[in-house]
């Protein structure tokens, strides 16, 4: 615990979890529980949200174990994707802690510093997997479209429903959810706060795939090791380029494209996967 962390506990008369018991990593992610034997999970990274007794709410001092241990896996050359879940079945992240919020006002916000982990995970280079049970709303939802891809289980729900808290969406969720479904579902969502089921979702584009609940995490990991199998530097590089399209014009995000293409050029990945394609065999990658 940080002596800021301390001293808010200390103020608020309690002893609450520490900050690194709210989220445990599994690194490499224990094989899936699935007929299916899967051997190809190294470089695959398990983040669990482990609150559900809150249904995985997303308190600040969660956040920042969220983030310190994505940016240590970030940091991990050994790490080549990492999927993120919650305990239990019934919540992803059922939002911001409503509790700690109430407490809030805007000068606390905005002088607390707290919301800079949401720049911090949106500064993770690693492809980022959501694997969704339950309920991903408010902060929970943004933290799912936050991360590159979301594997959905049947009994996923997302929404964003702020509006009925008194207030909007403060952790991305205007922009990521306007750009993921366009801005007149997005409005439709936001300004009624109305919740939709995964098939909803996927139809809207709002996610990867659907997939039948109890093999939510076992197909997370599965594309997480697929996506490890590949040479890493190509992988950020094109996680970052993706994201671009995002978040910049489609002039710069071409240009910006078009360098990180030239730069991969330099990589040994790059020379050793088009020698392996013309020499007819299989390409080792040595993320270099
Ligand atoms: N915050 C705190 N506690 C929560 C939250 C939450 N967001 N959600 C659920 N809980 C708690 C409940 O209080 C309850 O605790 P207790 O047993 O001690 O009373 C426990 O989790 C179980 O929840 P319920 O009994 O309510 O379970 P139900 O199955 O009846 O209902 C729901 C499930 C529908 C998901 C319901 O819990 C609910 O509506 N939760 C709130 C959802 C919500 O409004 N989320 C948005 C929050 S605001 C937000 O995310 C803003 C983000 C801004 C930036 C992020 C900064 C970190």
């Amino acid at each position: 615990m940080t002596n800021a962390q301390a001293q808010r506990a200390s103020a608020a008369g309690s002893a609450p979890a520490r900050p690194r018991d709210l989220v445990h990593v599994a690194f490499p992610a224990p094989a899936p529980a699935s007929a299916a034997p899967l051997d190809r999970l190294d470089g695959v990274a398990l983040v669990t949200i482990d609150r559900p007794e809150a249904l995985n709410a997303l308190s600040f001092d969660l956040l920042d174990a969220l983030v310190e241990a994505l940016e240590s896996l970030d940091a991990d050359r050994a790490t080549r994707a990492v999927v993120i879940t919650g305990s239990g079945t019934r919540a992803f992240a059922a939002g911001a802690d409503i509790r700690e919020l109430a407490q809030q006002t805007s000068i606390s916000l905005r002088d607390g510093g707290r919301f800079t982990a949401w720049d911090r995970i949106a500064g993770i280079g690693l492809p980022l997997i959501a694997a969704v049970r339950g309920v991903a709303l408010g902060g929970g939802c943004e933290l799912a479209m936050a991360c590159d891809m979301v594997v959905a289980g049947g009994d996923a729900t997302f929404g964003q429903p702020e509006i009925r808290l008194g207030v909007m969406p403060g952790a991305g969720g205007t922009q990521r959810l306007t750009r993921a479904i366009g801005k007149a579902r997005a409005m439709e969502l936001i300004l009624t706060g109305r919740s939709i089921g995964a098939m909803e979702a996927h139809a809207l584009g709002l996610i990867t795939t659907v997939v039948p609940s109890e093999a939510t995490l076992d197909a997370a990991l599965e594309l997480a090791g697929r996506i490890a199998q590949m040479p890493p530097l190509a992988v950020r590089a094109a996680v970052a380029a993706v994201r671009d399209a995002q978040q910049r014009t489609l002039g710069e995000g071409l240009a910006r494209e078009r360098e990180a293409f030239f730069r991969l050029f330099d990589t040994r990945d790059q020379s050793e996967g088009m020698a392996a394609f013309v020499e007819k065999r299989s390409p080792v990658w040595t993320g270099h």
